[in-house]
């Protein structure tokens, strides 16, 4: 196994194994299985193009003997940051096949987030696109390489506005290399150059080992520094094959990617995996527009789809306005659409109940989390079940324990910490010459449970219903923000003495950003909010990182143990947004 990684111990293992759970295959090997199956059904559909299962297998594996003639072998890591395009689907597959681990970055992700993710992970390459959404990632590219020694194989995928690659100008396989610098390699290049070595290229290279880690995806975090999740191909395609069959898919499936691929959500719960599995088909949006994709749904006849809270909540909005303008073009044909998942924050009971009359879909409820555990709401679930609670365990064999401060179990009914660990839930971060280690001693029970950091109520049937968080995160609109990651980099301002980032309530959102930050210098020579935020821009953090709101003040609150009290500052900033508020209204 990849060094700094916890395995299950050998029993637990075992018994995965034998429960049928593990079943020795790869990422790669799954899709492979589907294109010999059924070569010819469309497995993606991004933009203008349609890729079969043979022809997204067949350009992984150009990709792959591409890569192995460069270098790349297995166990090396590489950064991957692509938008909602089919190269996502082959730049992973590619590395599967090899062996190779992608680390998942996502799109908002700066040049503070990716160079973390290459030097701490040892990356040897970084995957990502042109211009994309108003920003040219080869700055990132650029930044990347000159901070990040190891980076020997830096790839773009295409080059033109927003690029579909293949379609945008510049893209095509004739993109020159001079466009390129760096020593980066257009995605459409290397491609050209492994299909030229063939297959047979790959002929000699081991396919990996299933029980090995497959790739790193990043943690919420709460501390520090984003935290990366191994997950292995067994433990991954287990959640896969079993969300799938929770979420009835099958070869009729048509389930769209709105949400960010790299994220845990739309990629494997069940996600564009599950369709694959399935043997379905994905439809990747680029952009999560009501407009946009009510016309997708309608087009393709999507029949499953993902969402966090605020996206549902504008979904529901949105055709609702439709309807009541009356006119029978206004909103384009839904019926197609059987199930619409909601996850990765709180759904309220009352945007929940909206679902069914407004969209005239199945809601279904998702809490997980990317270190392993999913709780789905089942599809023949009574309505109420549905609309109360966020679901229940995919397997019988997810151990969940809900406890008091004291690791004490509480009762059903009662709130407490969720702890779990069981067949895909990981037993420790990815701790590379001990980096996490400190870390993953606090994260985890010396059992193996994983301490989630979410404070949850189980009713009697076991279902489980999110009633807070322990761990000090944002969760806005389902992008989880690390608030110390957020402060280290306020502290670095030079005006700046202390910082405390906490959440405020909101209405769309669930939840937004405030930094309570005390000054150096005197109140009326501190720095203002808008130079603070564009401080924090200008070293690099993603946008959804950027705090919503900046308050000044002299000191903080403190716990009797002398630590800033976070629970008096989010009081404090409820009761002035409340008095704003009244003041407002009269
Ligand atoms: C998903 O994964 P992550 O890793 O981005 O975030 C996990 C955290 C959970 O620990 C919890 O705090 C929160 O997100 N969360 C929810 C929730 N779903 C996730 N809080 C309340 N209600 C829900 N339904 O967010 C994720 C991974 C796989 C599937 C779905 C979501």
């Amino acid at each position: 196994m990849l060094p700094g990684c916890t395995p299950w111990p050998p029993e637990y293992a075992a018994r995965y194994r034998a429960a049928g759970h593990w079943t020795g295959q790869t990422l790669h090997g799954m899709l492979r299985a589907r294109a010999v199956a059924h070569p010819d059904r469309v497995a993606v559909v991004s933009g203008d193009r349609r890729w079969t299962y043979a022809e997204l297998d067949a350009r992984a594996i150009w990709l792959a003997a591409a890569w192995h003639r460069r270098g790349l072998r297995a166990g090396d890591r590489v950064v991957v940051q692509l938008p909602n395009t089919a190269e996502f689907l082959e730049v992973i597959f590619a590395l599967f096949r090899l062996g190779a681990l992608p680390v998942y970055a996502l799109p908002s992700h700066r040049h503070s987030e990716i160079t973390h993710f290459c030097t701490a992970t040892g990356a040897v390459g970084y995957v990502t696109t042109g211009r994309h959404a108003g920003f040219d990632h080869r700055l990132l590219a650029a930044h990347a390489v000159q901070h990040c020694p190891r980076l020997r194989h830096v790839v773009i995928a295409g080059t033109g506005d927003d690029a579909a690659p293949g379609g945008a100008p510049g893209a095509g396989p004739g993109s020159a290399p001079e466009e390129l610098p760096f020593g980066a390699v257009s995605l459409d290049a290397l491609r050209a150059e492994g299909r030229e070595a063939g297959a047979a290229a790959l002929a000699e290279v081991p396919e990996p080992d299933p029980a090995d880690i497959a790739f790193l995806q990043l943690s919420g975090g709460s501390t520090g520094l984003p935290k990366f999740i191994p997950r292995t191909h067994d433990d991954y395609l287990y959640s896969v094959r079993a969300s799938a069959e929770i979420c009835g898919l099958g070869p009729d499936t048509v389930l769209m990617c709105v949400l960010p691929m790299a994220h845990n959500f739309p990629m494997s719960s069940p996600g564009f995996l599950g369709a694959l599995h399935a043997g379905g088909r994905v439809v990747l949006a680029p952009r999560a527009t009501p407009a946009e994709a009510f016309a997708l749904i309608a087009a393709e006849r999507v029949t499953i789809t993902s969402l966090v809270p605020p996206l549902a909540l504008l979904w529901l909005d949105a055709a609702e306005a439709a309807r009541a303008q009356g006119a029978p073009d206004a909103l384009p044909d839904l019926g197609s659409l059987r199930v619409l998942q909601v996850g990765g924050a709180k759904f309220s009971e009352q945007a929940a109940r909206r679902v069914r009359p407004v969209l005239g879909c199945d809601l279904q409820q998702v809490f997980g989390m990317a270190e392993g555990l999913v709780n789905y709401t089942r599809l023949d679930d009574p309505e109420e079940v549905r609309c109360t609670t966020q679901g229940r365990p995919i397997s019988p064999d997810d151990e969940v324990r809900v406890v008091d401060d004291e690791d004490r179990d509480v009762p059903d009914g009662t709130p407490g910490h969720l702890l779990t660990r069981g067949p895909y839930t990981i037993r420790g971060y990815y701790s590379p010459d001990g980096a996490a280690d400190a870390h993953n001693a606090a994260a985890f029970t010396p059992d193996g449970y994983y301490r989630t950091g979410d404070v949850v109520r189980r009713t009697p049937d076991g279902y489980l219903v999110v009633e807070g968080r322990a761990k000090d995160q944002i969760n806005r609109g389902g992008e989880k923000i690390a608030a110390e990651e957020v402060e280290n980099h306020l502290l670095a301002h030079p005006d700046v003495h202390d910082a405390a980032v906490v959440a405020m309530p909101d209405d769309y959102l669930g939840e937004r950003t405030c930094a309570f930050v005390v000054p150096r210098a005197p109140r009326d020579q501190a720095p203002s909010g808008i130079a603070l935020k564009a401080f924090l821009r200008g070293r690099g953090l993603a946008d959804y990182k950027i705090p919503d709101r900046v308050e000044i003040t002299e000191a903080f609150p403190r716990t009797h143990v002398g630590k800033v009290s976070k629970r008096e500052l989010r009081q404090a900033l409820r009761a002035q947004l409340l008095a704003r508020a009244d003041s407002a209204a009269s």
